[in-house]
């Protein structure tokens, strides 16, 4: 059976390209997820990513996809630091989640340095830019093969 993964992209993301691009790079969120369906593809693994600024919308996204998909990816933007509700759809999920972040959030301020996230995800890749995604990815593909 072909596996699925879900990319799920949080507030603020979808400026991605523009938004402080010394922080987030210049790709776009598009560019981003062309490059997620090219690394996914590599793998015959198959890939949706959805982008919200709405914190309910992605608890229900992380339901739907701890349902219909093989495993998740989510950079959660800064609900990270702020959402027990996320963290609770994580923790219910079943199958692996990585947390991504693109920037460094321990080289910055304090209140970036926790994530409710961080604790219940299978592993969590920060400050490396966009190829954050891509490792998530591989990372996925090799704990799907093992199962
Ligand atoms: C993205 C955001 O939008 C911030 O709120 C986080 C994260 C960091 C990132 O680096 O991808 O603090």
């Amino acid at each position: 059976m072909p596996k699925n993964l879900m990319v799920l992209n949080g507030p603020n993301l979808n400026l991605l390209g523009t938004r402080e691009p010394e922080k987030y790079g210049t790709a776009t969120l598009k560019d981003v997820e062309t490059l997620i369906k090219n690394q996914a593809s590599g793998h015959d693994l198959s890939v949706e990513c959805r982008q919200s600024n709405t914190e309910g919308t992605l608890v229900d996204w992380l339901q739907e996809a701890g349902e219909t998909v093989d495993g998740i990816i989510i950079n959660a933007g800064a609900y990270t630091h702020t959402s027990v509700a996320i963290r609770d759809a994580v923790a219910a999920i079943n199958i692996p989640v990585i947390e991504v972040h693109i920037s460094n959030v321990y080289a910055r301020e304090e209140f970036r340095h926790h994530s409710y996230i961080s604790s219940v995800a299978s592993g969590v890749i920060v400050g490396l830019g966009i190829q954050g995604y891509l490792l998530a990815v591989d990372a996925l593909a090799s704990m799907l093969r093992e199962n």
